[in-house]
């Protein structure tokens, strides 16, 4: 799934309207439990590695923390009457392990699935989809003081997790996926120490990798055994949709495609890791923590491959002279996020770019969805997130207040766009999630970044849809994109 520096850019700039999608096409928004949910110590729900970090000195913009989020576990009902007015076909929401089994292993708390409950059948009432995901980031803290993700048995414990919401939600969740960007768990957690728990250990990353793999083969066994409706089963992996640069563009694809795109894809989805991967980080790791029959129950047959998708990766090997560029936009912060590659320059792309610093390139979305779609044509596919963070102004127009964000509309129709035209493609894609439903806690940057299509004000905790909010529900109402 390399795309070349040529790519599809330059076509025309993707600004299409009136396009339609099909009428089983669904569009939905997505969130995340500690993104948005708050109550981090309410109902009995135990800490998660991402309350360690962000209590953390130093460790998260401002000193931002998702004690309060958007409160949305106190305001789930006008949440749902929110998206229920955007039209939304599907929500995309994850489960908090650690409000589910507060120490991650052992006791349910029965509180925790009383919350999920209220939320799944608040979304079937309105006719909204549910789309769980069992794990997006909030590792229960008590699992990192065993080893986290480096730790074999933290596999283990996420298959009985998954179990358990199974039993409990198998009779009402449409589609269950099983870990969000496991690349983040392993690589920021673990590589760069951007994200929770901070650690900067190379080959503690590539172990991590290996149990993600390994949790989501064991969700989808365990899963499998308990649920009692048809739903469908998947993961959402945020593929890099990579381009190289000069004579050594190539190779720099096929290293950090190797460590980014194939260590997932390949286990996954052909039952192995790619060869070169375990050759390229040789000196680090010989992957004895893959034991026998791993790859076996990695490789479940999956409905849905999920794909985030929010700029391009530019690359070529560091000549060695000069100053190595690591405009690796994902994470400015902390140290590489990529054992073993050392020598691959992240190089500055061009503009325009988003309040994260990333650019903005919708045909690097129809690239990377056509080329999943060439490697695994009998795969469905689904974007579970695209969007954007801009900062956003609030107008006081004589309606009230109001917040026109135009360039909003302007990224979401030209990746919508890009969606459309891998679908005239051929491309098995079967839906499209906006990141994110609200304003909320994004991760390192704490508040600072707002991702929604409807803002959140920190102060009063009041949602104001934004211009980008009505024009999505038309187009999830009429699925065409609308003028
Ligand atoms: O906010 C995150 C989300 O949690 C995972 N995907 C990327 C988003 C924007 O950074």
């Amino acid at each position: 799934m390399t795309q070349t520096a040529a790519g599809t850019a330059g076509r025309d700039d993707y600004r299409d309207s009136g396009l339609q999608f099909p009428a089983d096409f669904v569009f939905g928004s997505a969130t995340a439990s500690y993104q948005i949910e708050g109550a981090a110590s309410e109902d009995g729900r135990g800490s998660s590695i991402w309350d360690t970090f962000s209590h953390t000195p130093g460790r998260v913009v401002n000193g931002d923390t998702g004690d309060v989020a958007d409160d949305h576990y106190h305001r789930v009902e006008e949440d749902l009457d929110l998206m229920k007015s955007l039209n939304l076909d599907a929500y995309r929401f994850s489960i908090a392990w650690p409000r589910i089994q507060p120490t991650g292993r052992g006791p349910v708390n029965q509180a925790g699935l009383a919350f999920y409950s209220r939320l799944i059948d608040g979304l079937i009432s309105r006719g909204i989809t549910p789309v769980a995901t069992l794990y997006h980031w909030d590792l229960p803290q008590a699992l990192e003081d065993e080893g986290g993700w480096a730790n074999r048995a933290t596999a283990e414990a996420f298959g009985d997790y998954a179990r358990i919401v199974g039993e409990a939600f198998g009779d009402r969740v449409a589609v269950w996926t099983t870990l969000n960007e496991p690349w983040c768990s392993a690589y920021l957690g673990y590589a760069s120490g951007a994200h929770a728990p901070g650690r900067t250990e190379p080959v503690a990353a590539l172990r991590a990798v290996h149990h993600l793999n390994l949790a989501h083969g064991l969700a989808i066994r365990a899963l499998r055994e308990v649920v009692t409706n048809d739903p469908q089963y998947s993961v959402t992996l945020n593929l890099h949709a990579l381009r190289g640069e000069g004579t050594s563009g190539p190779e720099a694809v096929r290293r950090i495609d190797a460590l980014a795109n194939r260590c997932f894809t390949g286990p996954m989805l052909h039952g192995a890791y790619p060869a070169d991967l375990l050759e390229d980080t040789r000196a680090l790791t010989d992957w004895s923590f893959v034991e026998p029959g791993d790859l076996e129950t990695i490789r479940q047959r999956i409905d849905i491959l999920g794909i985030n998708y929010y700029s391009t990766t530019l690359v070529r090997v560091w000549s060695g002279e000069g100053e190595r560029a690591s405009a690796d936009g994902h994470k400015a912060v902390g140290a590489s996020p990529w054992p073993g590659a050392d020598d691959i320059e992240f190089l500055p792309q061009p503009g325009p770019y988003t309040e994260m610093g990333w650019n903005i390139e919708p045909s690097g979305l129809e690239e990377l969805l056509t080329a999943v779609h060439a490697e695994f044509p009998d795969q469905p596919l689904m974007v579970t997130e695209n969007g954007v963070a801009f900062d956003d102004v609030v107008s006081t127009d004589a309606g009230g207040p109001a917040v026109h964000d135009e360039n909003r509309v302007d990224y979401l129709r030209r990746h919508i766009t890009a969606v459309h035209r891998a679908l005239e493609a051929g491309v098995d894609l079967r839906g499209y999630f906006v990141w994110s439903l609200m304003d909320n806690f994004e991760w390192g940057y704490g508040y600072t970044k707002r991702f929604g299509i409807v803002r959140v004000d920190y102060d009063t905790l009041e949602r104001l849809p934004k211009d980008s909010a009505r024009w999505y529900a038309e187009l999830a109402a009429t699925k065409r994109i609308p003028a």
